[in-house]
């Protein structure tokens, strides 16, 4: 399918541009957070991603918390109130205002298909990475480091959003792991984070799409007007044959669980899940929230970090996802074995393994990468596409979370090199969603709030 350069499409004359100084540079990230801002929720891009997005949301928080406290908070409000009556975050929550995506409320149906969603405001049906105690912390801090009244502001955030976060987690450590295995399962790649990433193709390799799918017509192809840079046709039947699934036996936690045919224990959102527990625990200990949910989250971040720790495979030194389906290991080498170092838990000779691969030309230190940050694939493997999604590109809001994992895990220099690094795809000013590696070209969305958001946090 081809189509025209839609407003976000990159332009086809695109060369490499002169850095920008930081102040300019943080003044158009604040500029695209506010161009993007509905009022109530951020949109993840104006155009391509027109609603909120729970960890994109998460992100644009994290942003917003370094220039405006309030904004930050309201963001994550918004989400939490999208909350739903199991405790589930759902992934997309839709503005009635925004303009047209697809798969919008009508095709994910909640309501009608008797899912325990809210009434108010309409969701998707699946969640996305547990990054959002990690902007929590970020609003404490921003909170710490403003006046009485911001300190405040920040206190009572965190007292009303407990509740809701705790409920998040416990969520997710009992439907998505019901036998206490350390590892989530997703019963979808949009619920990764990482909807194309090679990982995936073994378990939708083995999604047949049924007669029943509904005809659909994409939009986000036309948005970016370079399909090549988006999964294909094919990946998008199976994408919405899983929706069709899932609305069918009405979003039931149980039943997707049985029926869903994809499921796979994800290893990098258990690793996020890991961090995230253990993040939110030390603010509710500070904050003196009761003792028994913190002892909670501290065994949820311990489960967690021992699950995922498990997975390493000792011949690549990566960890990896396990298909629940096919009940068989997934190796495909992405950035997503590298987990482990988001939430420790390895031996010293695996962790240092697990670095010097980081490190290698295999993957940040390939010599014609434009910035030593971890790609999506690995820059040798056969299958790097490198304009293409989550199959190659440098994602800035990756460096982001790796920068601010390794400075929490007490690697000040790694910390800084990363900031450095991911500062450099950016530089142009452009806060595309991905690049290309090696030549730094901004693909996907050119207005990506979480992009803007992370260079917000760099700066400021
Ligand atoms: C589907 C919003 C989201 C991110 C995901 C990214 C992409 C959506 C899409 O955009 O996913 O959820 O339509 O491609 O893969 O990580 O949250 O930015």
């Amino acid at each position: 399918m081809s189509a025209e350069p839609g407003p976000e499409g990159v332009q086809p004359d695109w060369s490499p541009e002169r850095p920008l100084g930081p102040a300019a540079l943080a003044a158009r990230a604040a500029y695209v957070l506010r161009g993007n801002d509905l009022g109530t929720m951020t949109t993840a891009a104006p155009t391509l991603y027109p609603h909120m997005w729970s960890w994109d949301a998460a992100f644009v928080a994290i942003g917003l918390a370094a220039i405006n406290l309030d904004r930050a908070t309201l963001e994550l409000d918004t989400l939490l109130a999208a909350q739903w009556k199991t405790g589930m975050l759902p992934h997309i929550v839709f503005s009635p205002d925004a303009v047209d995506y697809f798969p919008g409320p009508d095709r994910w149906g909640c309501l009608a298909a008797g899912a325990p969603a809210p009434a108010k405001p309409a969701t998707s049906g699946i969640c996305q990475p547990p990054v959002h105690a990690i902007a929590v912390q970020r609003i404490v801090e921003a909170g710490r480091r403003g006046g009485r009244t911001e300190r405040k502001a920040a206190e009572a955030f965190l007292r009303r959003s407990w509740k809701p976060l705790l409920g998040w987690h416990r969520w997710l450590a009992t439907c998505r792991d019901p036998d206490g295995e350390g590892l989530i399962t997703v019963h979808h790649g949009w619920e990764s984070g990482m909807d194309n990433s090679p990982r995936w193709d073994e378990p939708y390799s083995r999604v047949r799409v049924g007669p029943g799918l509904p005809p659909y017509q994409r939009r986000d192809v036309s948005v970016v007007g370079d399909a090549t840079q988006r999964p294909s046709d094919a990946e998008y039947d199976r994408y919405l044959w899983l929706v069709e699934q899932m609305r069918r036996v009405g979003y039931d936690d149980r039943l997707v669980r049985e029926r869903c045919d994809f499921a796979v224990q994800d290893v990098f959102v258990s690793a996020i899940m890991a961090m995230a527990s253990e993040v939110l625990a030390e603010l509710g200990e500070d904050a003196c929230m009761p003792s028994a949910d913190v002892v909670d989250l501290l065994s949820w971040a311990a489960l967690f970090r021992a699950g995922v720790a498990r997975t390493v495979d000792a011949s690549t030194g990566l960890a990896r996802d396990f298909d629940l389906r096919a009940n068989s290991w997934l190796p495909a080498p992405t950035v997503a074995g590298f987990a482990p170092l988001l939430c420790g838990g390895l031996d010293r000779a695996t962790e240092r393994r697990m670095l010097a691969l980081l490190d290698s030309p295999a993957w940040a230190g390939h010599p014609r990468l434009v910035a030593g940050v971890p790609p999506s694939a690995s820059p040798l493997s056969p299958d790097l596409r490198p304009r293409q999604y989550w199959r190659g590109p440098l994602w800035p809001v990756v460096a982001w979370l790796f920068a601010w994992s390794f400075a929490r895990r007490g690697w000040a220099h790694r910390a800084a090199v990363l900031r450095e690094e991911g500062m450099r795809l950016v530089a142009g000013g452009h806060f595309a969603e991905y690049y290309e590696p090696f030549t730094g070209e901004p693909l996907g969305s050119m207005r990506q709030s979480w992009t803007a958001a992370a260079v917000l946090d760099w700066l400021c």
